[in-house]
Parts: C-alpha cells; sequence; structure tokens
C-alpha cells in the first residue's frame, strides 16, 4: 500500500486570515503531496515498502545513503503533525494539566510563548520549533530541515513549520509575524494536550 496525502483536518480556508487558503493549497496540495510521492516512488520495491512511516523514519535516519529517504518520510510526517497542530478559532493559552506543566516549566504562558517564538525565529534556515515532552518534562527544541524530534526519543506536541514555503505568501520574509499568528490565532492546544496526555 503506498502513503496517501493525508487530508486536511479542516478546509482549506478555515484557517484564514491569519493561513490563506492559497497558502494552504501550495503547502497541502504541492508540498506536503511532493513528500509523499516522493517517498512512494524512492520505497518502491525495497525493504521499507510496507513499513510504516514512524519505522522508516527510524530506519533510514543517520544512513547517508537514504537520506532522500528519510528527509522525505519525515516531512510527510512533519507535515501531517503540523497541520494538527493549528485548528480554526485556535490561539491563545491552553488550559488544564498542560497549561499547569507550562507554567511550572517556563513560569507563565507569556514566557513560554516568549521562548517558543525566539527558538522558531532563531532557527536558521529550514526547519520546525517544536514543543516535546522528553518523559516528563517540557522543552521546546527546533530540527533542521526535514529532522524531526522522534528521532531523539522525545514526544511531539506541537510544531510550527518555519521552511519559507510555509509563510511566504501570507507573511513574505516576516518570519516573527508568522509565528507570532501561530501562536495568537492557530495554535491547536486541544490537540497538544491530548498529546501530552497520552
Ligand atoms: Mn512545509
Amino acid at each position: 500500500m503506498a502513503f496517501e496525502l493525508p487530508p486536511l483536518p479542516y478546509p482549506d480556508t478555515a484557517l484564514e486570515p491569519a493561513y490563506s487558503a492559497r497558502t494552504i493549497s501550495f503547502h497541502h496540495g504541492k508540498h506536503h503531496k511532493a513528500y509523499v510521492d516522493n517517498l512512494n516512488r524512492l520505497i518502491a520495491g525495497t525493504a521499507l515498502e510496507g513499513k510504516t512511516l514512524e519505522e522508516i523514519i527510524q530506519l533510514t535516519v543517520n544512513d547517508p545513503g537514504k537520506a532522500a529517504i528519510f528527509n522525505n518520510a519525515a516531512q510527510v510526517w512533519n507535515h501531517t503533525f503540523f497541520w494538527h497542530s493549528m485548528k480554526p478559532g485556535g490561539g491563545g493559552q491552553p488550559s488544564g494539566p498542560l497549561a499547569a506543566q507550562i507554567v511550572e516549566t517556563f513560569g507563565s504562558y507569556e514566557k513560554f510563548a516568549e521562548q517558543f517564538k525566539a527558538a522558531a525565529v532563531g532557527r536558521f534556515g529550514s526547519g520546525w520549533a517544536w514543543l516535546v515532552a522528553d518523559g516528563k518534562a517540557l522543552k521546546i527544541v527546533t530540527t533542521p530541515n526535514a529532522e524531526t524530534p522522534l528521532t531523539a526519543g522525545l514526544r511531539p506536541l506541537l510544531t510550527v513549520d518555519v521552511w519559507e514555503h510555509a509563510y511566504y505568501l501570507d507573511y513574505q520574509n516576516r518570519r516573527p509575524d508568522f509565528v507570532q499568528a501561530f501562536l495568537d490565532q492557530l495554535v491547536n492546544w486541544d490537540f497538544a494536550a491530548a498529546n501530552w496526555s497520552k
């Protein structure tokens, strides 16, 4: 069974105006789809065909001969996770046990937001910023290019894509404005809280 592009969890207009249907049409319909198509082409007829996405990621990480497979598999996983990290009417502060843990770890939601934004803006070049669980601890980490915290044994709670293709049509070069909009208007704390309680 070949991998398929997972459908968006909301209509492509649902995140407007913070994230336009035009951006989603390219980001999901072209970029994310290309990673799926490339992955299927690269694993066809190999021992990796039939493995899960997570298995392929773990089996190819740090293998220079399988870098293209890793990059496409990890980008498929990361993008699917990213779409779920946003929701219509999202943004603002979390509630419940995750909110309490954020206050305990970072001092306040505002301090968390400040550190998350600094990490996302400071990721040089292409990559991702993540809130992850490291055992029972919360951490903000960034990964370059296609890399994912999964391969470091970390459990992703939410992510923001900071590749230029993620925001250029709506924000041009203004990555800080995109990350601020992600925090204020897009982030899906219900998804993060569900991941935290797993
Ligand atoms: Mn992307």
